[in-house]
């Protein structure tokens, strides 16, 4: 089937570019794209030629698949498309709707006119794959906008707006809606004096008030603003040194420094990482084997429980334009909520991301009450109370009296056993965790959590809520801790092991961050809390207790964590405003004093081996977790971990940190480190295998 349909119209040639979903610009689709744009340009009865997407859509840019394989002489590829088009002396117009993205806007800055619908975003994302525009973007952007706004722009990823972009001197028109895209276009195409308006030609503006003489030092201080190249920041490196090319050199030697910086990148294990983070996303929500259905309409949802994640979960409901009934009898809970929720809303009006009237209405969506009846019209119930199994089980015995039938009802609980609770209803089958990160409203994570009984369509429901309510949705069976939490004891563990040698919680916390974690262990644990760290550690001692009493010690003497101002480490209101992880030497003599009760010798370890046992913690359980059929890929646990826990994404997660590292290598540390192997991670190493080509469902259990 054609991927590119002409059409002419008065003297214009339109060109639809046709792949669908998103028209990526792909090697297949450019084949064919190239020689029309060829035609076009030598048609004599043309005037001139309007680009446009077919799929509701201009072009989400070029095929991310294609990076994997090798383009000979011949392959056409979007910069080819791009060049013919600098080239020819026929106008062009871009109809941009809906996406314009890395390779699709590339494409619309090659064309002398862009006019777009109001909802389009356009964006050079590139940088998110570890990538930087390879079509001339790095050159054109600077020369359309100034090289300030530019860097900032692709730097960030950040997609604009169409009101943005105009302001900017993106687009010349903007459209109220698609029906009227190409007929702009067109009038355009047809009125535009004769000639072509390169944005090659220009020269680059640094951005407000910044002179020519001082580009060297803007772009000089850019590199000082960017992680270093081993910590994440190679792209951003690259893009800098291209964009300074812009600035420094005529444009045909800076797209040739731009395409040689492309490929640099495209060859660079970070951007393989992040390619892989950006599949493993959109795989999540494919489960093999799982019945088709049909996702029942979410229009009003429920929660049980006015606390810290009752109260981020409704927000989150709110935010995604459902309302949403809190139900919680404890009246300073519910006062509490309340400020929480006027206090989220007005940050919002005063960080301009939306007006007083729009936040009204958003509270006005969150209602608070005692009474259970209220839920009698949702369509989920996401229950919030406290991590006990007794009062989770009146609860629900109490909803599943009241909701509908058709009404989904949800725990959102870390650990507990969710069979367990289903078994209190008359609706199993309609039954399910859904395991928010806190804070809520924030966190990109969530955990499905499927019962035995569990329905397609509750499931279908599930995922098609994590979309509505933006997040990244994982699925994982009914079992202690599900993936994230399950995996945390076991890296909380190897931190603690560490400790308990004589290592201080603030080097391994370093070691962690300088890998690149946003935290350290330590630090994590006091963020969560101490306490709950002992419930969870006195429930399974044989998951998540260490060797040592040390845990207990703390919670003795009420070093619970930053909550309490100390924790593993002491805080001061005055440092990080209260935040900043501050070594205490009273928790170094703790770890020493506990670790000689319990017979344990000091040791010395060096950082590589700290790093190891941190990471190679996850890379066991992880194991574990896909034999056990807890998790149902390796990608789907490198998504919780880099979404949910701060994982690095420039190292793809842990199961793919692994095959970076060398799966072999990984198992035989963990048998150096007298820890139990998983099966799976020693039959990977015994036949040289990696978690990428983990032939999915082998030893995975329905
Ligand atoms: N290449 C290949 N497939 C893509 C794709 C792309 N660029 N973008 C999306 N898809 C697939 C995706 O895998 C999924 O497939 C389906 O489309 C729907 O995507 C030379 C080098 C456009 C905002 O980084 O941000 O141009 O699961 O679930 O939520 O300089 O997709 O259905 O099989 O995300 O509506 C730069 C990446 C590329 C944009 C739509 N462009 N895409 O979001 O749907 S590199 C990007 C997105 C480049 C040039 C450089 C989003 C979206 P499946 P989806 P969505």
């Amino acid at each position: 089937m054609a991927l590119v349909h002409t059409e002419d119209r008065d003297g214009v040639r339109i060109i639809t570019l046709d792949n669908p979903p998103v028209n990526s610009l792909s090697f297949a689709l450019s084949g064919e794209f190239y020689p029309i744009v060829e035609a076009a340009s030598a048609d004599e009865s043309i005037r001139a030629v309007v680009i446009k997407g077919a799929n509701r859509q201009f072009s989400a840019g070029a095929d991310i698949n294609d990076f994997a394989t090798e383009p000979t002489p011949e392959t056409k590829t979007v910069r080819d498309v791009i060049a013919a088009i600098e080239r020819s002396d026929k106008i062009f117009v871009a109809a941009i709707e809906k996406n314009a993205l890395g390779g699709g806007l590339e494409l619309a800055l090659a064309c002398d006119y862009r006019v777009a619908t109001a909802d389009t975003k356009l964006g050079l994302p590139e940088i998110k794959l570890g990538l930087l525009p390879g079509a001339g973007g790095t050159q054109r952007l600077p020369r359309a906008i100034g090289a300030q706004d530019a860097l900032d722009m692709m730097l960030k990823g950040r997609n604009v707006k169409s009101d943005e972009a105009t302001a900017k001197g993106l687009l010349d028109e903007v459209v109220d809606s698609p029906e009227h895209l190409l007929d702009a276009a067109l009038k355009i195409a047809n009125a535009a004096p004769l000639g072509k308006r390169r944005i090659s030609q220009r020269r680059v503006e640094l951005g407000k008030g910044i002179s020519a003489q001082a580009a060297a030092f803007v772009v000089s201080q850019a590199h000082k603003m960017v992680p270093a190249e081993d910590a994440g920041g190679l792209a951003a490196h690259k893009l800098i040194d291209a964009v300074e090319a812009s600035v420094e050199l005529p444009f045909a030697y800076g797209l040739a420094r731009e395409a040689r910086l492309f490929e640099e990148l495209a060859r660079s294990a970070p951007s393989f990482a992040l390619r892989h983070v950006f599949f493993a996303e959109r795989e999540l929500s494919k489960i093999p084997g799982l019945p088709a259905a049909e996702p029942l309409p979410i229009a009003k949802a429920a929660v049980i429980g006015a606390g810290t994640m009752g109260t981020g979960i409704a927000i989150t409901f709110a935010q995604a334009g459902i309302p949403v009934v809190v139900i919680d009898s404890n009246d300073a809970a519910v006062e509490k909520a309340k400020q929480t929720v006027f206090g989220m809303f007005m940050y919002q009006v005063q960080k301009g991301r939306m007006t007083q009237e729009e936040a009204w209405k958003l509270g006005q969506s969150i209602q608070f009450t005692e009474e259970y009846g209220e839920l009698a019209d949702a369509d989920v119930v996401v229950e919030a109370v406290f991590e006990s199994m007794d009062v989770k089980k009146e609860v629900f015995a109490k909803v599943d009296a009241i909701a509908k039938p058709s009404c989904v009802l949800a725990s959102n609980t870390s650990t507990l056993d969710i069979d367990a609770m289903a078994s209190v209803t008359k609706r199993p089958e309609r039954f399910l965790g859904l395991h928010f990160f806190v804070p809520a409203n924030i966190m990109p994570l969530l955990e499905i959590v499927r019962g035995k009984a569990t329905s397609p369509q509750t499931l279908a429901t599930a995922f098609k809520l994590g979309k509505t309510l933006r997040k990244t949705a994982v699925l994982s069976t009914n079992a202690f801790g599900f993936i994230g939490n399950r995996m945390v004891f076991d890296y909380a563990k190897a931190a603690g092991e560490l400790a308990e040698w004589g290592v201080s919680p603030m080097r391994v916390d370093k070691v962690a961050k300088k890998f690149g974690f946003p935290m350290g262990p330590f630090a994590m644990g006091d963020l969560s809390g101490i306490d709950v760290a002992w419930h969870i550690a006195k429930a399974r001692p044989d998951v998540a207790r260490g060797k040592t009493n040390v845990i207990d010690r703390l919670v003795e003497m009420k070093r619970l964590g930053q909550k309490t101002m100390a924790g593993y480490f002491k805080y001061d209101k005055s440092v990080g405003k209260g935040r900043e992880p501050i070594a205490d030497p009273e928790v170094e003599a703790l770890f020493a004093e506990e670790a000689m009760k319990a017979g344990i010798a000091p040791r010395t370890v060096d950082d590589r081996e700290i790093l190891e046992r941190l990471a190679f913690a996850l890379i066991n359980r992880g194991a574990f977790l896909l034999e056990e059929g807890v998790a149902l890929r390796p990608g789907d646990i490198d998504i919780v971990y880099v979404y949910g826990y701060g994982f690095p994404p420039h190292h793809g997660g842990p199961m793919w940190y692994a095959d970076e590292v060398g799966v072999k290598h990984v198992y035989e540390r963990v048998v150096a480190f007298g820890w139990e192997p998983a099966p799976l991670l020693k039959a990977l190493a015994e036949k040289n295998g990696t978690f990428a080509n983990y032939k999915q469902g082998e030893l995975i259990h329905a």
